[in-house]
């Protein structure tokens, strides 16, 4: 990939001013029920708000804009206009409640902020105990103290701030599953590495394509998959504030959606409508966010046809840096490290693990980990490779092979145990709709492992059921892994981004 990037460089300008600059200005670019944005219109927005935040707020370049609000196409039009101003864009997941987004605020020295009026109850709040946020503009407000109102007060003629390459623009949290929420940085040429990496490598996308997806803007996923992948090709995206499965198939069917983006768990729900999107428009189907079992990939590909694209990616690395197209798709395999980047799997001395052996996944290329002011960058970063959580095993052809986070190994009788292999075993039974398993404490063994399953609709939740999964998973893998304790369950604890919540499972 072409990473050589000018000294100056806005990413604003590479993916939104120059649609219009060369001539693609009424080309669609966002969607959303009932309304329809073209890359001029999705423009003239963002430049009043980069005048709003400059001239009504008195934004300096470098200082960190809060975004909050469900996708929509107003959130990304914010997320452009602080670009555009030279400010940095912090956005955040939806549903976090006033104590979160303070500690938000704290972390991330923010002085402005642009919320959905839908969502401001929360970040009032916030404000209130966090004097440092000066200024909250809400959009979708209709009132004369709407960020609307002040845009259209603004001419839309607007220049951006002429950004060094290598200025921070976004800050990313991590989703906090283990601690505190540490806050990434990314540069403006980060941003457009990852534009350069994954899709036109793996994902090929063309700008006759219309993206959909679930996770929200507020985790990189979401804002590679939804925003700035489709606007680097010039298609357009579809943004949906709800987009669980059922909202996310009627998306798919009414804009014709040809790329979808979403979870392993999201996959496991759609594919019981997949009548309805086989020889549909559905063309590419991205999952990441946790390990796809095999048993999905197969369940997907019977249920539609297509075949899923699985990429392993981070907050700390900001998009995709292992994956595999369709053709290179294999069953329990993310992929391999994609071109630009490098991935290792090392073991406790850092050393290259031989063949098959599961070690730590470590991974080096045009984007890396910046910690803000965190102490864990020292034991994230060494050498120049981001050392990940995750424990990962090589194939004689150098497929990378997921293990486990290396935090849900479960240690029983002696034997190592990684719950995403018993969860995987679990998923191939047709009574099984979700599963998650975790290490219970149990005076003979250290720890015995525990699934919560989710039954399938017609599956009764008793003894028979119990013991006819135990024996499955005891035929699929070593006995030792099958599942002494079997919990019947109604839903499973996730974050926003589609993660399971194993540590919530354990604190119960
Ligand atoms: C896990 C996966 C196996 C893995 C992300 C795509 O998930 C993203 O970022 P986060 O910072 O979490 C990173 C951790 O999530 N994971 C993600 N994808 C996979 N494990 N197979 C996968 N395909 O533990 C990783 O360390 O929330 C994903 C793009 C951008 C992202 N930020």
């Amino acid at each position: 990939p072409e990473l050589q990037f000018p000294a100056q460089l806005n990413c604003a300008t590479e993916l939104l001013d120059r649609h219009v600059a060369e001539g693609r200005g009424e080309r669609v670019c966002l969607r959303a029920p009932g309304l329809s944005w073209s890359y001029r219109e999705l423009q003239d927005k963002a430049n009043r708000i980069a005048q709003v935040l400059v001239h009504d707020l008195g934004l300096v370049p470098g200082q960190r804009v809060l975004l909050r609000g469900p996708n929509n196409p107003m959130l990304a039009a914010c997320w452009f206009g602080v670009i555009k101003a030279g400010g940095i864009a912090v956005a955040t997941m939806p549903l976090l409640r006033a104590k979160e987004l303070g500690a938000i605020i704290d972390i991330g020295q923010i002085s402005h902020a642009l919320c959905d009026a839908a969502l401001a109850d929360e970040l009032l709040q916030a404000q209130a105990a966090h004097p440092m946020l000066q200024a909250v503009r809400c959009f979708h407000d209709t009132t004369s103290a709407g960020l609307e109102a002040a845009m259209a007060a603004q001419s839309g003629d607007w220049t951006n701030v002429d950004t060094a390459a290598d200025d921070t623009c976004l800050l990313g949290f991590t989703s906090g599953t283990t601690g505190v929420p540490k806050a990434t940085m990314h540069f403006h040429r980060d941003v457009m590495a990852i534009c350069a990496c994954w899709p036109p490598h793996v994902l090929r996308p063309t700008p006759d394509d219309v993206f959909i997806g679930s996770p929200p803007l507020a985790f990189t996923f979401g804002l590679g998959g939804l925003l700035l992948f489709p606007m680097a090709v010039g298609a357009s995206a579809v943004l949906l504030e709800k987009a669980s499965p059922p909202q996310l198939l009627q998306g798919i069917l009414d804009f014709g959606a040809t790329v979808v983006f979403t979870a392993p768990t999201s996959y496991r729900a759609l594919a019981m409508h997949g009548e309805q999107l086989r020889g549909g428009t559905l063309r590419k189907c991205v999952s990441a966010g946790e390990a796809l079992p095999a048993a999905t990939r197969a369940l997907w590909q019977e249920a539609t046809g297509l075949t899923l694209i699985d990429g392993i990616g981070a907050t700390e690395l900001l998009h995709i840096f292992i994956s595999a197209d369709e053709a290179h798709a294999r069953a329990g395999a993310t992929g391999v490290a994609v071109p630009g980047y490098r991935a290792e799997v090392v073991d406790e001395h850092d050393q290259p693990a031989p063949t098959g052996q599961v070690g730590r996944l470590r991974v080096q290329g045009p984007t890396g980990c910046r910690y803000l002011n965190d102490k864990r960058q020292a034991a994230y970063v060494k050498g120049g490779w981001n050392y990940t959580g995750d424990a990962y095993w090589q194939d004689a052809d150098g497929y990378f092979h997921y293990h486990a986070r290396t935090d849900d190994m479960i240690i029983s009788s002696g034997y190592n145990i990684a719950a995403p292999e018993v969860e995987d075993a679990l998923l191939a039974h047709p009574a099984v709709a979700e599963c998650a398993v975790i290490g219970v404490p149990d005076e003979e063994r250290g720890q015995i492992v525990e699934a919560h399953v989710v039954l399938r609709p017609g599956h009764v939740p008793n003894d028979a059921t119990r013991k006819m999964l135990q024996d499955f998973v005891k035929t699929t893998v070593a006995p030792y892994k099958y599942p002494r304790s079997v919990v019947f369950a109604d839903a499973l604890p996730r974050t926003q981004s589609g993660k399971l919540q194993r540590f919530r499972l354990k604190q119960a």
